[in-house]
């Protein structure tokens, strides 16, 4: 194997939140009131109740998770689609409407996954454990479950830069790959030994 420049193993501590959904805030920065939804429909005689209609402003999501916000309540009128954390609705032109809001699991299957957008959007792809020497398309974001670890390397034929990724603790979501590996040619998925 060629160099690894980098090795990504303490991920999995920053996403051990208990899987369980999101949390909607009345504020910007995940202040003002707050209430926890979890997977299903939630329409305007919930986020009525709590936090309020037409108050929210920041989203927290657990890793796997999404949620779409919608401008009115039955789930009707403009929707947002999100899959990470969002400290400022303002930026989506959706701050103070919200109605009614659906929460998702992003549908994985136990297997090394990858999205060629960022926040698991797009067409995917699943791989089983192997070496996979001449990758095509985009790799923007990915899933790597628990116990197994994934290897990318910038150049084909396991060539060039190399980041080895081990899912340890908990699975692993990374939304946007592009900062930490801009490209990938090549890829190894295999168990995680440690
Ligand atoms: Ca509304």
């Amino acid at each position: 194997m060629k160099r690894i420049l980098g090795i990504i193993a303490g991920l999995a501590l920053l996403q051990t939140s208990v899987y369980a959904g999101v949390i909607v805030y009345q504020h910007v920065n995940y202040k003002g009131t707050s209430t926890r939804y979890g997977v299903g429909g939630h329409d305007y005689n919930e986020i009525k109740k709590a936090p309020g209609n037409d108050t929210i402003s920041s989203v927290r999501i657990d890793p796997g998770y999404r949620v779409i916000l919608y401008w009115d309540a039955n789930y009707r009128g403009r929707s947002l689609t999100l899959t990470k954390n969002t400290p400022n609705l303002v930026d989506y032109g959706m701050n103070d409407q919200t109605s009614a809001i659906r929460v998702e699991k992003i549908p994985v299957e136990g297997k090394f996954k990858k999205w060629e957008n960022p926040g698991y959007a797009g067409k995917s792809i699943n791989w089983n454990n192997g070496e996979y020497a001449n990758a095509t398309g985009n790799f923007a974001s990915v899933f790597i479950p628990k116990g197994q670890s994934v290897t990318l390397f910038s150049k084909a034929n396991f060539e060039g830069n190399a980041i080895a990724i081990y899912a340890q603790e908990s699975d692993i979501w990374i939304d946007d790959l592009s900062s930490i590996c801009p490209e990938v040619k090549s890829f190894i998925i295999e168990k995680n030994e440690k």
